[in-house]
């Protein structure tokens, strides 16, 4: 079983969300096995118009390729799923969490397993900080075509000052505005464009790795 002090993300971690209606050509599973190959570290399945046979049938590839190269696997929205294909985690949104309290989600998928949260504003993320989750999505920060707003970087530093929890920055994060972020203290992001939509998933994937850990490296004391 999973220690809680074990954190449900470590710093460093690129996290991609797979969404098929972002991808670029490339068939999703493909983008998915480049992605892992290149170092993404947790990956999500983030599939809103798919039929529940659809996503149980993706997600079973998902989780064993993502067992088989050490990847964290979260599934988003629906508890029952995540359990049924026991994943590694669940993320919820603030929406999610009205109809399955974070309590519910907790019994449903257990002790052991991840619950991430996305949050919008300073309030939802604070609020987040006391909740039973291990991570706390926040975003968009910026302008995003998956988003119809952003929420700008004002508040990025706040976050960190007051984190119980990991955070994982995202929303329209691209290989222009990273540089901004991790000067900021950012060591997490999560991306679902800027690596599905790239001509070469692979070469994207790692540049973004590289330079969180190069970013990590510089951050610990020696
Ligand atoms: N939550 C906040 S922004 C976002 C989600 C799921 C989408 C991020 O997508 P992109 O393409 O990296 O801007
Ligand atoms: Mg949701």
């Amino acid at each position: 079983m999973r220690q809680k002090c074990i954190p449900a993300i470590k710093d460093g971690s690129l996290y991609l969300v797979l969404s098929e209606e972002y991808g670029g050509a490339a068939p999703l599973m493909l983008i998915a096995k480049q992605a892992i190959a290149a170092g993404v570290d947790i990956l999500q399945m983030r599939e809103k118009y798919k039929s529940p046979e659809e996503l149980i049938c993706l997600g079973r590839q998902l989780a064993s390729l993502c067992k088989d190269n050490g990847v964290t696997f979260i599934v988003n929205d629906d508890p029952l799923l995540a359990k049924k294909l026991e994943a590694d985690g669940i993320h919820l949104g603030q929406e999610d969490i009205r109809q399955y309290p974070v309590n519910t989600v907790r019994q449903i998928i257990g002790r052991d397993k991840i619950i991430g949260l996305s949050t919008h504003c300073l309030e939802q993320f604070h609020r987040a900080n006391q909740m039973d989750v291990d991570y706390v999505a926040f975003g968009p920060l910026f302008p995003t075509k998956t988003k119809s707003y952003h929420i700008g970087t004002g508040d990025v530093r706040r976050v960190l000052q007051t984190a119980l929890k990991p955070v994982v920055f995202i929303g329209g994060i691209s290989t222009n505005n990273l540089d901004l972020l991790l000067a900021a203290g950012v060591s997490n992001i999560a991306l679902i464009r800027d690596i599905m939509q790239a001509e070469n998933v692979a070469a994207r994937t790692k540049w973004y790795k590289s330079r969180l850990m190069t970013n990590k490296r510089n951050g610990e004391v020696t």
